[in-house]
Parts: structure tokens; C-alpha cells; sequence
């Protein structure tokens, strides 16, 4: 569906070996989410997840009550074959960020509820191992994604 590029700086299953602190030291900058084109039922979100605090943390779920499933893809191309696979979950290392974009990782809504409309918002649910549950709302804006 999105024909992407590996996208750098994603660094999985990194474990943060500290003890359990409150959250606060993430901070989440362009969410945006695509607005759905007629009434196919999908669509994409992408955020950049930034992580002040010196230790990793991971990103376990998303939900959103605007859909039956959101789910963390990654969109890569193998031998000129664009595809998605599933992510179990994402790492924001200490310090770092990391970015949901059309040309990696992404966040797949499926069984969209009602139609989104650009020029709305929609919140959505992020759940952290350390962190905890953060409520981040999401733009909905007319997004190109390349085929
Ligand atoms: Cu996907």
C-alpha cells in the first residue's frame, strides 16, 4: 500500500533496565492522521514520539474509539515489493525520538467507525511501558501517500 524506504533510527526491543518513574518526559509532535477517502474503511496516522528522559521507553498499543483496530505497521520495500508488516512494539530510546511517517513506521486504523474528515481531530490512546497511557489528539489532514 505505501512504498517506503527502511526507515533509520528505529531500534527495537531495547530494554530499559531502570526503575519504574512517572511519566512525563515524552513529548509528542505532529499527529496527524489521513483523512479517509470516501468510505474505505482505513487509514493511517503518524506522529514523532520524543523521549527527554535517559531511559528507553516502548510504545506496547495504540487505540482509537474512532476504529475496530490500530495497529503499528511498518511499510518497507524487498526486492521492489512494497509491504507492511505488523510491529509489536516501538522503542523511544533515551534521549532520542522516533518518528511514524508514509515511509515507515505508521499507525493502521482499520474498521473506521465513521468517516474523518480533514480539518477535525480525533484522540487517540498511546500506551507505554514506563510512561504509562498518554492521550495524544490527532489532526486529520489530507495526506498523499505514494502507491
Ligand atoms: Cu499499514
Amino acid at each position: 500500500m505505501i512504498r517506503a524506504a527502511l526507515a533509520a533510527g528505529v531500534i527495537l526491543a531495547l530494554a530499559g533496565a531502570a526503575e519504574a518513574k512517572p511519566g512525563g518526559d515524552l513529548s509528542v509532535t505532529g499527529a496527524v492522521v489521513r483523512a479517509s477517502l470516501g468510505t474505505v474503511p482505513t487509514s493511517a496516522a503518524y506522529l514523532t514520539i520524543a523521549n527527554s528522559s535517559g531511559r528507553a521507553d516502548r510504545l506496547l498499543s495504540v487505540d482509537c474509539a474512532c476504529a475496530r483496530m490500530a495497529m503499528m505497521h511498518k511499510s518497507e520495500v524487498k526486492a521492489g515489493i512494497a509491504s507492511m508488516d505488523m510491529v509489536g512494539s516501538v522503542t523511544v530510546p533515551a534521549d532520542g525520538r522516533v518518528s511514524f511517517s508514509p515511509t515507515g513506521l505508521h499507525i493502521m486504523l482499520t474498521g473506521l467507525k465513521t468517516p474523518l474528515k480533514a480539518g477535525g481531530s480525533v484522540p487517540m490512546t498511546l500506551t507505554f511501558e514506563h510512561a504509562g497511557t498518554v492521550k495524544v489528539m490527532f489532526k486529520i489532514q489530507d495526506i498523499v501517500e505514494k502507491r
